[in-house]
């Protein structure tokens, strides 16, 4: 016998990361931040254009009727989905657009625009994720009471039940709400989002009936849905750290993550309202006449993943040392029911163009600690992102290292959380395009795809062409620009 041929090791730590395969490689997008066409196929008006149409309320009067064109330009846009090489693309349905007063039956019109879109994208080989709401409440609706009425959940539930019965045959991955604390919060506490109310005890109502209209979603789904379709909520939970170990240092992380995260997380997936939070908040409501009997069951109705969106910590203290923003940070108004008291620290280190902090271990944290809440339930990143001051070169070329780099953090963070035990089935960047960033307008760019608002033209960053490297290749490429 001969000697036997000598085989070199392969050193397996020069192999990128991978990632298991069927990993989604996605980009998301909101019906109002990209749509345009706000007047067309008998859309009506929502919250979103009032408030953006009222002076002082949006950076430089910015408003959505343009926006990127989407609602034109989507053919353009699934082919440079296919080009980055995404295997799932994350947009939401414009609720005026398929019931243009909140009630009634469907305009086919609107549902026409969205069959249209997934069927462009089923055509591409990309799986289309839908998420039937994204802060564009009708207006009449919010004339009648908005999301602190009651109605507005039923009303939601209708809505839902309308659109899984025209796209059922399409869209096989569904997502209710996204970061409901925002409309909660920031449209109905600091008033910096549609509507613009600021009233505490109304943020709180409108934060339970948007638990309840996600619960209303998730029967109407389910009833039209096959059984293999998979449901979600898309949730902004907060990575809430301390600023010391103090005890009253603690108590404000606690109180922000009771009226950030789990009057969320409380009664989707743990059973009801935590006590520390209906006590924080008992002078605001009375949580016994709020909560119906039925609503903690319609509520808790499983889920099939949760959809975690992460883009910075929030540092929290008691007290407040110089550069501190009281919980009113966001606005004269605190979004922050039962939590006023509580000041936010700038954390160290490098920021975004929005001024968000750049750490990925909080992605970690999240992750894994989410994971351990809550064993048994995948996770979907669907949404994670920056914005920077992108800007073409004379040559037509957008150079975005820091977005290379913020992405390759976050997603070695996801794959180290991974490795950890977090059963994350997928990541979306936020988002697909640069696009209309609520109170900031156009200003603040957050896109792998550049968008000139004055031609339309539409130019993939260096980022785009790094996310396509790492989508193709199942793994997490070196954070350089071809
Ligand atoms: O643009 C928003 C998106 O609509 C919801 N999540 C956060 C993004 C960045 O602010």
């Amino acid at each position: 016998m001969g000697a036997l041929p000598h085989i070199t090791p392969v050193d397996r730590t020069d192999l990128p990361p991978a990632f298991p395969p069927g990993f989604r490689w996605g980009a998301a997008t909101a019906a109002y931040q990209v749509e345009g066409a706000v007047r067309e196929g008998g859309r009506g008006p929502s919250i979103w254009d009032t408030f953006s149409r009222t002076p002082g309320k949006v950076t430089g009067g910015d408003t959505g009727d343009v926006a990127t064109d989407h609602y034109h330009r989507f053919r353009e846009d699934v082919a440079l989905m296919r080009e980055l090489g995404l295997t799932s693309y994350r947009f939401s349905i414009s609720w005026p657009r398929v019931q243009p007063t909140g009630r009634g039956p469907a305009l086919e019109q609107g549902l026409d625009f969205y069959r249209r879109l997934t069927d462009e994208l089923l055509a591409a080989g990309i799986e289309p994720v839908a998420t039937l709401y994204h802060w564009d409440l009708p207006q009449e609706l919010e004339d009648l009471g908005g999301w602190p009425a009651r109605s507005t959940a039923e009303r939601f539930g209708e809505y839902a039940q309308l659109v899984a019965q025209a796209l059922g045959d399409r869209v096989a991955l569904w997502g209710t709400l996204n970061e409901p604390w925002c409309s909660a919060f920031l449209g109905y506490g600091s008033g910096v989002h549609a509507p613009g109310r600021t009233d505490p005890a109304a943020a709180l109502r409108a934060a339970h009936h948007l638990n309840l209209a996600h619960g209303r979603g998730v029967a109407a789904l389910r009833a039209s849905l096959p059984s293999t379709a998979l449901v979600t909520i898309s949730l902004n939970l907060h990575q809430i750290r301390p600023l010391t170990d103090s005890e009253a240092d603690r108590e404000a992380a606690r109180r922000i993550d009771a009226v950030g995260n789990r009057i969320f997380t409380g009664p989707l997936l743990h059973g009801g309202y935590p006590d520390d939070l209906r006590a924080d908040t008992a002078h605001l409501v009375d949580w016994e006449r709020l909560v119906r009997p039925g609503d903690a069951a319609a509520i808790g109705a499983p889920i099939d993943l949760l959809g975690l969106n992460y883009y910075t910590p929030a540092l929290v203290s008691a007290s407040a040392p110089a550069a501190a923003r009281p919980a009113h940070g966001l606005g004269d108004h605190s979004p922050w029911p039962g939590a006023e008291r509580v000041f936010f620290h700038q954390p160290p280190g490098r920021a975004t163009a929005m001024g968000w902090a750049i750490d990925p271990s909080g992605l970690y944290d999240l992750l894994t600690e989410t994971a351990r809440a809550n064993p048994g339930l995948p996770l979907l990143i669907t949404e994670n992102g920056a914005a920077f001051e992108d800007v073409p070169t004379p040559s037509g070329e957008v150079h975005d290292p820091e977005r290379i780099a913020y992405l390759h953090g976050h997603l070695a963070a996801v794959h180290r959380a991974m490795a950890d035990g977090a059963d994350v089935r997928g990541y979306f960047l936020w988002s697909l395009l640069d696009n209309f960033e609520w109170s900031y307008g156009y200003g603040k760019r957050f896109g792998a795809v550049y968008v000139d608002y004055a031609t339309q033209c539409r130019i993939p960053k260096a980022s785009a062409a790094w996310y396509a490297g790492t989508a193709r290749s199942n793994a997490l490429q070196p954070p350089v620009s071809n």
